[in-house]
């Protein structure tokens, strides 16, 4: 018997939601590519006889377990962890690693789930994956980090590898749990090998992987703009987050003569109207990832600033607004207010920073609007750059990397033109962009190898 697969992404997502319960953030990323794919699909039949976008929906597989640890005082603590293998269609599973108190399956299948279509979209050969823990590195010691890394890479350990599945950093992990990670992974397998991405410089990391994420969402923004025969010189940026991404966009946006006006962490805002230029980031640097501080001490070091407790940047007068913190932190209220103040053009550096309504605020407001999976792609990008230098056993220079990754996020940005453009006096829609790009050359994969 013939099985119809669903022609409407309504009927899908009502399948997809009962086989998935309780994973709010995973039905979101899918609802949001499903809406704009579904038409592409009916209009090329083999993918919907192949069930592609129902098979692309279910995880290869999911590995959970149990991360036992002993902090400073000896308690024994536990933990959960998770690497979600979502597809390998077109390469090893590739994807970061979460720590933070809020990760569930949920929120690793939705990554995991939109990292499949943002590695395919840099062109290089690396399937889509995601992994983590509910543990929550803040106020731990370096040595309860060191203990917590080296006892989840004993059990993740049996499961990646250079051609199996490669991870890397995300929120909470940067380059001192990477360290410990590869460390102990080397240990345990007396190999040393590109297993993991974002190293250490002495020990096969790339050049610019650490700044990748945020200059290529920068340069992304710049690729939008130069679109429109623009440019984010001159422009007043908001950023929110302070972490990895954030700190690396403010500095290509100053590199380009924007200025950047909001930073942010999870305990509120700074709005510093004179704007953050170097010598304010090099202190910001230094208090996030030498002290490990909070970003409201930005105000005792540079007076003219203010410190908004509790609040998001959203509601300060901008012309870009670039999400670098996390999921959702962007709602339909916030966008309005973006709206209302006159913003013209939003990209995503973290992953689903806002919500679907506010998606289609924007877009039916003539903003310009850069999605994660085209947008934040440069990380990954240089992790697949990273991976081809230590297959290579060489590295390349600085500015051979930076120039890559140029030409990667300038490639994203013509495919995101091409399949989500429809006139040249309409705004591209680059949702639909990023989506149909990403699918076809995952979809035409998994066609190829037949009923897997
Ligand atoms: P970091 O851990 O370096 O920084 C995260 C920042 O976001 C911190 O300022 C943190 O504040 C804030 N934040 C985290 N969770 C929340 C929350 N629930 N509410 C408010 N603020 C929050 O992470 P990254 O900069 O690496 O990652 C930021 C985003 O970019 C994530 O969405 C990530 O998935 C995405 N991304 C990262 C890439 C990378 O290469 N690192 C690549 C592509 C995307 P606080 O310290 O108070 O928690
Ligand atoms: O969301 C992301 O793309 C990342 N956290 C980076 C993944 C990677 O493998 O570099």
């Amino acid at each position: 018997m013939w099985i119809e697969p669903c022609k409407e992404t309504e009927c899908f997502m009502k399948g997809l939601q009962k086989r998935n319960p309780g994973q709010p953030e995973f039905h979101q990323a899918v609802k949001e590519f499903a809406e704009t794919v579904m038409p592409f699909i009916q209009e090329n039949p083999r993918y919907q006889k192949a069930q592609i976008l129902e098979r692309l929906t279910e995880p290869d597989r999911v590995i959970i377990y149990r991360v036992v640890w002993q902090d400073d005082k000896n308690n024994v603590r536990v933990n959960r962890a998770w690497r979600v293998q979502f597809n390998n269609s077109i390469g090893p599973y590739k994807g970061g690693l979460r720590f933070h108190p809020t990760v569930s399956l949920s929120v690793l299948k939705f990554l995991g789930f939109e990292q499949i279509f943002k590695n395919s979209l840099t062109g290089l050969p690396m399937g889509g994956g995601k992994g983590g823990s509910n543990f929550n590195p803040k106020g731990k010691s370096d040595d309860e980090v060191m203990r917590f890394c080296h006892s989840m890479m004993t059990e993740l350990s049996r499961h990646i590898g250079q051609f199996t599945d490669v991870p890397a950093g995300d929120i909470g992990v940067g380059a001192r749990e990477i360290s410990f990670l590869f460390g102990q992974y080397k240990r345990l397998r007396n190999e040393f090998t590109g297993v993991l991405t974002g190293k250490g410089l002495p020990f096969g990391g790339s050049l610019i992987r650490t700044e990748a994420t945020g200059y290529g969402c920068v340069y992304f923004c710049e690729n939008i703009l130069n679109h429109r025969n623009d440019s984010i010189k001159g422009k007043i940026v908001a950023i929110s987050g302070s972490g990895n991404v954030a700190t690396y966009a403010v500095e290509k946006a100053n590199h380009l003569g924007a200025k950047v006006v909001t930073l942010s962490d999870s305990s509120g805002f700074i709005h510093d109207p004179d704007g953050i230029d170097a010598e304010k980031l090099a202190w910001i640097k230094e208090l996030k990832e030498k002290r490990r501080g909070r970003i409201s001490e930005y105000v005792n070091q540079f007076p003219a600033a203010t410190f908004h407790q509790d609040q998001r940047p959203w509601g300060v007068t901008c012309d870009v607004a670039l999400p670098c913190a996390t999921q959702n932190e962007i709602s339909l209220t916030d966008a309005k207010t973006l709206i209302a103040n006159g913003v013209s053009v939003v990209c995503e550096g973290a992953n689903m920073p806002t919500e679907l309504e506010g998606v289609y605020a924007f877009q039916e407001n003539g903003v310009l609007f850069g999605p994660a999976k085209a947008a934040n792609a440069g990380g990954v990008a240089v992790s697949g750059l990273e991976q081809s230098q230590n297959a290579l056993r060489l590295s390349w220079s600085r500015a051979e990397v930076d120039e890559k990754l140029q030409t990667i996020m300038q490639d994203i940005h013509a495919k995101c033109v091409k399949h989500g453009e429809s006139s040249k006096s309409q705004p591209v829609n680059y949702v639909k962009g990023a989506n149909i790009a990403g699918f076809i050359k995952v979809a035409d994969a998994m066609i190829g190898y037949g009923a897997i």
